[in-house]
């Protein structure tokens, strides 16, 4: 019998969801039997509901214990799986590779990987990239379309940093030090419970609050002002507040005057940056005339037209200031729908409660018209000239660790350029990333040149990004998919190879800072495994590392020895993996933050300054200021559409479950048996629709159920969905779900992608048209 001091408590943290509160596994008789949190770890204040079912997750019957391979055709109902050892299933998958890259090049092998937001692929993640580099393919379908683009890619173009408002190499809102904060299309409180904890806490302490969200959930009801913006016109409204701040000179003129490129002249004619001798012209208001820009800003024109020679010209700030212009209170008020008493609450408060902070996330990124959305915000928060100060999204430190993901490997530098590439050049392909769009049709139609074999970790696409019919297809014409999950998902059905991946709980991983303050920057542990994986499951850095032998790179891979890795990566940072491994909770790293960065080196951008103007998009046939454009499947659609489909649909994240997952937990599911959408009172009642009651949502691609919840929250004319749902729970008898067809729930089955935006190719997941109907 065991008594109570067989109890093991192992600390280390949850990687479930990007959140990764730090944690203490309760271990008892070799059993894993309850997570909790550990007030010692810089995250670990409380858990979510998913991170006390982890034991749930860890001995799921349904987890996948042992590789597998499909005898039969795909489309065929049964897929004849037949379990196989490790060598076959990391064999037959090098040698596919290896047999793909000699006939048709390596870039025809992409990969993909789920979200690290909504998993723990980041645990493997710099290990998988470099696998892509040794073996020379640029593809790699990540996400980061839909999550990621608006706070990371789109305003790198304004900043030049890896991400304005989010973590891995970015800015992140010191929240504890804000006197306003903006949670932007944002929700922590059911998707980062560390940035939950840190609001609730500054708010205790007296920091104002601004929610931008069309529901009123989360913080919405601690705001000093919640913005019910209509879904998918978030750009206007931020061009609306920067206009009133602008109008009443509630904005940093020095800042906007000497470190952003407001005051460089632009030329009228061509609409490009003046210059001479390679350097951009100012107007000094003093000299009365045009000068080369350098040197003391003070008299330097903000506002104004300017002839210089036979050009006229206008200073970058005018431009922009011009465009808000057309975004008075009453016009925001008839786009967004907001009343506009307070777009000018929301505009004193920013400017009267700085220094302003602010987190933008899902909610403003899944539209098409995300790139210039997400550059509209970014110009707002300029205007406050609270970046990179004390309170205001601050560029962290972080402990010097050693990359890892191999870019500079001789494979790397030989690579064909990204899917998408030519087409959106300033998109996700940049940084190697493919949207599913791409990667389709690069299967079924090879172009621009073919895809044959994929490797995927995680990613369950055909339930997260829109087209899941094509998806499907093209899923089943690869020549070779190899997929490594938790589960057999309807995505993972389609693969030749399905590999079973060691979840969190049952494998080691490194993580170098916590991101979210500077105190959890400090933070480096060694996560341990709580328990063994179940079956022969493995962790995925232990597959990178088997396939990278097969395919005769392990050379590149410190000759399979993984702490090597991991003691490479560490260097820098003075920490020995041992002293690691001796301390489960972690060890801090003593670091400094320091604020105004850009004041030593200005910003990586082209100007070196935070750009207003992007010339750079101008260049590239993009608008060169943050227009606002309606959505293009919504209002301004064609009327006939508008009519047939009066609704606007949305979605949002469930506290209970990540995403596509999380389903078959008992304890989750018992919760929220059915997936639901919600709708105001009056839309219900018009319909005859009561609360609960089963609804078919169909957009014009088709249609889909949900149970029908109510809610006044929201705007009569908005609904908000939830997608991911397929999945059963066998304990409770809850139903999985057709991921393919009308009777199922895949939300993403009824979303098109004929709307993407031109920068990024982002497709509408949160600004579409509905209409709603009780099903039958
Ligand atoms: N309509 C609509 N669509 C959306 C969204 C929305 O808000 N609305 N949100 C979007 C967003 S933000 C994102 S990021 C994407 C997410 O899309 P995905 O990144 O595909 O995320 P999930 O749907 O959570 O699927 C993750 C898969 O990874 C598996 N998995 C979990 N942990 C591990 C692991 O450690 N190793 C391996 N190999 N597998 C693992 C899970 O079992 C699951 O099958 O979905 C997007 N889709
Ligand atoms: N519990 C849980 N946690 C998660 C995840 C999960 O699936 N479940 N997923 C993880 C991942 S991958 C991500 S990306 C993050 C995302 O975390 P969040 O960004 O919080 O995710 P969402 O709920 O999709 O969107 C946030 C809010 O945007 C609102 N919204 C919808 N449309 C619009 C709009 O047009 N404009 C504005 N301003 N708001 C709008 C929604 O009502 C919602 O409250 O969460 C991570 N954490
Ligand atoms: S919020 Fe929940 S799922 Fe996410 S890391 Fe924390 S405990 Fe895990
Ligand atoms: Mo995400």
């Amino acid at each position: 019998m065991a008594d109570q001091s067989s109890d093991q408590h192992i600390q280390g943290y949850c990687g479930l969801c990007i959140a990764r509160c730090g944690t203490v596994a309760v271990v008892q008789d070799g059993r894993f039997t309850r997570l909790e949190p550990d007030p010692t770890h810089p995250t670990g204040q409380a858990l979510c509901a998913k991170g006390r079912a982890a034991p749930e997750l860890v001995y799921h019957p349904e987890r996948l214990t042992h590789p597998l391979r499909r005898t039969r055709p795909k489309g065929d109902g049964d897929p004849g799986w037949v379990r196989i050892g490790w060598d076959e299933a990391l064999e037959l998958t090098a040698s596919a590779m290896r047999r793909i890259a000699q006939q048709h090049g390596p870039e025809a092998v992409s990969f993909s990987v789920s979200s690290p937001s909504t998993t723990a692929i980041a645990d493997s993640m710099p290990f998988v990239r470099r696998l892509m580099n040794a073996f020379g393919t640029p593809n790699v379908l990540s996400n980061l379309d839909i999550c990621g683009w608006g706070r990371a890619g789109a305003t790198r173009y304004t900043y030049g940093v890896a991400s304005i408002a989010t973590s891995g190499g970015g800015a992140m809102p010191d929240i504890a030090n804000s006197g306003c904060l903006i949670l932007w299309g944002y929700n922590p409180s059911y998707s980062r419970l560390t940035h939950a904890t840190a609001v609730a806490d500054a708010l205790k302490r007296g920091m104002k609050l601004i929610v931008v969200d069309p529901r009123h959930v989360g913080f919405a009801n601690k705001a000093d002002v919640w913005l019910r913006v209509r879904p998918g016109t978030d750009g206007a409204l931020a061009l609306g507040i920067a206009n009133l701040m602008i109008q009443r000179g509630w904005y940093d003129r020095d800042f906007i005057r000497t470190w952003s490129n407001g005051p460089m002249l632009v030329r009228a004619d061509t609409g490009r940056m003046l210059t001479e001798d390679g350097r951009n012209v100012v107007w000094d208001t003093a000299a009365g005339r045009a000068v080369p820009y350098g040197g003391d800003c003070t008299n330097l024109a903000l506002e104004g037209e300017y002839r210089v020679g036979d050009v006229v010209c206008h200073p970058a700030f005018e431009l922009y200031a011009q465009l808000c212009r057309r975004y008075p209170p009453e016009q925001v008020e008839s786009i967004c729908w907001i009343p506009r008493g307070q777009v000018e609450d929301a505009a004193r408060l920013i400017w009267h409660a700085r220094p302003v902070s602010y987190y933008a996330y899902s909610g403003h990124e899944h539209h098409a018209n995300t790139t210039q959305t997400a550059r509209a915000m970014s110009l707002l928060y300029a205007l406050t000239g609270s970046f990179d100060a004390p309170g205001g999204n601050v560029l962290l430190p972080a402990p010097p660790a050693a990359s890892i993901t191999g870019d500079d490997l001789p494979a790397a530098k030989r690579m064909a350029p990204t899917l998408g590439l030519a087409e959106r050049p300033l998109g996700t392909a940049r940084s190697g990333n493919v949207t599913t769009r791409e990667l389709y049709r690069a299967i079924l139609e090879g172009q621009p040149y073919p895809i044959r074999g994929l490797i995927g970790f995680g990613s369950n696409m055909l339930l997260a990004h829109p087209d899941s019919v094509r998806g499907r297809k093209a899923l089943a014409a690869l020549e070779f998919y190899a997929h490594s999950d938790l589960f057999m998902t309807p995505t993972a059905e389609l693969a030749d190879v399905v590999l079973p991946a060691a979840s969190c709980f049952e494998r080691e991983a490194l993580k170098i800072g916590f991101e979210i303050s500077r105190e959890a920057q400090e933070q480096i542990q060694l996560r341990q495994a709580v328990v063994t994986p179940p079956g022969e499951a493995m962790s995925d850095t232990d597959i990178v590392f088997g396939l990278a032998a097969r395919l005769g790179l392990g050379g590149q891979f410190w000759d399979g020895d993984i702490d090597a890795a991991y003691r490479h990566q560490l260097a820098p940072t003075g920490v020995a993996l041992e002293q690691l491994r001796a301390a489960p909770g972690g060890v801090r790293v003593p670091l400094r933050t320091r604020h105004h960065k850009y004041a030593e080196r200005g910003f990586a951008t082209p100007s070196g300054r935070v750009e207003l103007y992007s010339q750079t998009f101008l260049d590239h046939g993009y608008a060169p200021l943050p227009e606002f454009e309606e959505p293009k499947i919504g209002l301004a659609a064609p009327p006939d559409l508008a009519a047939r489909f009066p609704l606007i649909l949305t979605s949002a994240k469930s506290t209970l479950f990540c995403q596509s997952q999380h389903r078959a937990l008992p304890s989750l599911r018992r919760r929220a048996l059915d997936p639901e959408v919600d709708l105001h009172p009056e839309a219900a009642q018009a319909r005859g629709i009561a609360g609960g009651d089963w609804v078919s949502i169909e957009t014009p691609e088709g249609s889909v159920r949900a149970r029908a919840r109510l809610n006044d929250g929201i705007d009569p004319r908005v609904v908000v969905g939830e997608h991911g749902w397929w999945q059963a729970c066998t304990a409770l008898g809850a139903p999985g779900y057709d991921p393919f067809g009308p009777n199922g729930s895949n939300l993403n089955l009824v979303l098109g992608v004929t709307a993407l935006d031109p920068v990024s190719g982002t497709a509408s997941h949160k600004s579409y048209l509905c209409e709603i109907w009780r099903a039958a």
